[in-house]
């Protein structure tokens, strides 16, 4: 081996050392750490897979490196020549077939026992570019949801409960995949398919679509939001108060917002029980503007802890920091305050509110997610877009916009 070679095996092990400690570190995506027992089915599945996988692995590696140094071309002579040795091929057949019946047993088992649970709450869950929405309607853990509630990108559930995800597509194909509490699942257009996610403590548990979807895949995030039941109750009664008790005050800059919300916003964007000055309802027609014919639900924006995918924060980093690193018993009082954790009970400002980020995106949602809203190629799209365009807000708007938003809690 020569020093180059010796020096370049070592960095590559160096450099390995550190992706793999990276993965040991901060890794809410980990699949070897389930928090709900749907990921531990999985994991009890998986652990004992991986080991004789990686004992058969070790096996196979080794009689290579033994075959390779033994047997290296010394210029002896050539190897009498062998055909067939029936006892080996027989072996060598069901000692694979044994190891695959053994794994195959368990594998069924497990698939069987993840699908056959009675549900306690459904969600309908629809992936489109670059988003998912969740819509809740019946009883959610014994809670009783009276009107739909419509979100996006933070799943909020009961921490125990057996909730069953009905998942599709509006567009092309997604995938649902929470590490931390169960496997993947595919969202199809023109197709149901179910998952189940149980969560054993409040918390909060992140994933992101894990199929290629287009040009801002990367940013289709999402996360599930465990809470006990009594703050469950409480997130239920919140979403589904009734517009009036949050509407903006006559004269106020929220009030403005509210009317550059219905001019500018209100074509593709629902807030429920908004009307007009004449008191006709506001009704969004997002299937006129938008590809996928939806955009979020904005009525309870800022209870989400991140929005566009959730890939960018409604939270400031130390905020984020806080409520992430909450014990489970803390944590629903802290996620139930949002942006106005810390606040004092006087302030008017909320302090973890994570103000430019909003700003970005209302001034250039595409500059913060590429989403071909480019003029040159909408033709091709009958003038529609996919995700937010830019909407060439002034300062001035997104200001009012900012004030009426914050009052979407
Ligand atoms: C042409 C349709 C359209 C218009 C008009 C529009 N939006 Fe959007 N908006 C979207 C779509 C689609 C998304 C989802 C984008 C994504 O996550 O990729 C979105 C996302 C958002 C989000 C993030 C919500 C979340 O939960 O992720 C906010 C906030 C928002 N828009 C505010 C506004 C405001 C305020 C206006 C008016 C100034 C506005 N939008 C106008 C289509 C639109
Ligand atoms: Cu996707």
């Amino acid at each position: 081996m020569t020093f180059l070679t010796r020096r370049r095996l070592a960095g590559s092990a160096v450099a390995a050392a550190t992706v793999l400690a990276g993965c040991a570190k901060d890794a809410p995506q980990d699949t070897f750490k389930p928090k709900g027992s749907n990921a531990r089915t999985i994991d009890d599945l998986q652990r004992p897979l991986f080991y004789v996988a990686g004992a058969v692995g070790l096996i196979v590696f080794a009689a290579i490196g033994y075959s390779i140094l033994r047997y290296k071309d010394r210029g002896q002579d050539m190897p009498k020549q062998t055909h067939g040795k029936t006892w080996l091929e027989v072996l060598l057949t069901v000692i694979p077939a044994l190891i695959l019946v053994g794994v195959g047993i368990p594998t069924v088992a497990a698939v069987f026992e993840l699908a056959d649970q009675k549900s306690e709450c459904v969600v309908n869950v629809t992936g489109q570019q670059w988003w998912w929405e969740y819509d809740y309607s019946g009883t959610c853990g014994g809670v009783e949801i009276t009107e739909p509630i419509v979100t996006s990108g933070e799943l909020v559930i009961p921490t125990n409960t057996s909730v069953l995800l009905r998942i599709t597509s509006r567009d092309v194909i997604h995938s649902y995949w929470i590490p931390a509490l169960n496997g993947k699942r595919d969202a199809v257009p023109g197709r149901l398919q179910t998952l189940r996610l149980e969560a054993d403590e409040p918390g909060i548990y992140v994933g992101q679509c894990t199929e290629f979807c287009g040009l801002s895949h990367a940013r289709m995030r999402q996360a599930a939001v465990a809470l006990n039941p009594a703050d469950f109750q409480a997130w239920v009664d919140n979403q589904l108060e009734a517009y009036a008790d949050n509407a903006p005050e006559a004269d106020t800059l929220a009030a403005k917002g509210e009317s550059t919300f219905i001019a500018s916003c209100s074509r593709c964007h629902q807030v429920n029980e908004l009307v007009k000055k004449d008191g006709t309802p506001v009704l969004a027609e997002p299937d006129l503007w938008v590809v996928s014919g939806a955009a979020p639900n904005l009525t309870n924006l800022m209870t989400r802890t991140a929005i566009g995918g959730w890939t960018f924060d409604l939270l400031t980093e130390d905020c984020r920091e806080q409520l992430w690193n909450a014990s489970p018993e803390e944590f629903g009082s802290l996620y139930l305050q949002g942006v106005w954790m810390n606040t004092d009970a006087d302030a008017d400002k909320p302090v973890c509110f994570d103000e430019a980020t909003l700003r970005d995106w209302l001034r250039d949602a595409p500059a913060m997610k590429p989403n071909y809203s480019d003029p040159a190629k909408l033709d091709s799209t009958g003038g529609r877009t996919r995700g937010m365009p830019n909407l060439h807000l002034n300062e001035t708007q997104i200001d009012e916009l900012i004030a009426y938003l914050l009052e979407r809690k």
